[in-house]
């Protein structure tokens, strides 16, 4: 069987990242996409170049012309810039959408069968825009944040509990940023769930709510460190997680920026839930009770992102 073909739109810091992961997991021959001139054609041939020592076959190409991505089975989005120290998320809007109908209408011209995953911030609001402009499937365009911020969240209780973080599983639901909700209660240590964990003694309630806090700032406590982008290497492991998924049909439960229609009484939206995906993309949409307290975090996470969507609307008027 041919080899699955992965076309990373954006070679800068994540795109670089995404590609050494796809190569050393061997899950496909990579082209990277980027208007930087040369960085595509660099960063695929030094990748290349790492291949004899660590033992993979994947063929690794750059490029500056979207014909070159004809035929991906994935594509995973990353074009756009990046957060410096004192910007949010949604500083990034006008610029990152301008990149965003590049990109779709490039995607919906060469590879329109493709499982689009989008990385580029303000996430909810790109995934959106992307999908409006390629005009793909729902099902077959998602954005990348609930498997990073539910790894962040499960690093952190591991070190807490000083356990191994694969015995910690961690739910995290809403939009990508200050108003997402981390679900304490469905998050676990080996089953047990987390409100347990405080009352066996293994941890107080205040340092459970100073971690919940440290994963919504999660991002921003790397753009403080790093002063000239933002975190990559977790991103890039958490979109090849989901790549994975939909290339070898693992039917992952994962939580991503969803099209949610019918479920959390959302009709049409894209916001982070919990999904399975598979060989048809996001082949379902899981939808969990919320406590009351829970569904408020939820509804005030859904309405910034709602405002980030019509502030899209206010400055491409093609967008409806
Ligand atoms: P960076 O290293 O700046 O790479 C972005 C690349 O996009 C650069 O190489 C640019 O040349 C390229 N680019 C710009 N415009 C275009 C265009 N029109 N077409 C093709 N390529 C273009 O950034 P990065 O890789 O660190 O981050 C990429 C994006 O991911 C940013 O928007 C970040 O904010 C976002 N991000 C999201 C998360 C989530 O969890 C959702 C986490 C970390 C970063």
């Amino acid at each position: 069987m041919a080899r699955a073909k992965i076309a990373l739109i954006g070679a800068g810091n994540i795109g670089g990242t995404l590609a050494h992961l796809a190569a050393v997991k061997e899950l496909g021959d990579v082209v990277m996409f980027d208007i930087a001139d040369g960085l595509p054609q660099g960063k695929a041939l030094d990748i290349a170049e790492s291949g004899p020592s660590a033992g993979f076959d994947a063929a690794m190409s750059g490029t500056s012309d979207y014909a070159d991505i004809a035929g991906a089975d994935v594509c995973i989005v990353t074009a756009g810039v990046a957060r410096k120290p004192g910007m949010s998320r949604d500083d990034l809007l006008g610029i990152n959408l301008k990149v965003m109908k590049s990109v779709g209408e490039g995607i919906a011209k060469h590879a329109p069968d493709a499982f689009v995953i989008c990385i580029t911030n303000p996430l909810d609001a790109m995934v959106w825009a992307l999908r409006e402009f390629s005009g793909l499937p729902h099902e077959k365009v998602c954005g990348m944040a609930g498997v990073l911020d539910s790894a962040r969240f499960r690093h952190f209780l591991a070190e807490e509990f000083q356990v191994s973080m694969r015995d910690v599983t961690a739910f995290v639901l809403g939009g990508h940023g200050d108003t997402m909700v981390p679900l304490v209660r469905y998050s676990t240590v080996a089953g047990i769930p987390l409100p347990d964990m405080v009352k066996m003694g293994w941890t107080t309630q205040e340092k459970l709510d100073a971690i919940v806090q440290r994963t919504r700032d999660g991002g921003a406590e790397i753009v403080g460190l790093l002063k000239t982008g933002s975190a990559f290497y977790a991103p890039a492991t958490s979109a090849i997680e989901m790549a994975e998924a939909y290339l070898k049909d693992q039917k992952r439960v994962l939580p991503c920026a969803a099209y949610v229609d019918g479920a959390y009484g959302l009709n049409g939206f894209y916001v982070g839930v919990p999904t399975v995906i598979g060989a048809g993309g996001v082949e379902k949409v899981i939808e969990i009770s919320m406590s009351k307290e829970e569904q408020a975090m939820f509804d005030s996470s859904v309405s910034a992102v709602k405002g980030l969507v019509e502030a899209c609307k206010g400055i491409d008027n093609s967008l409806t």
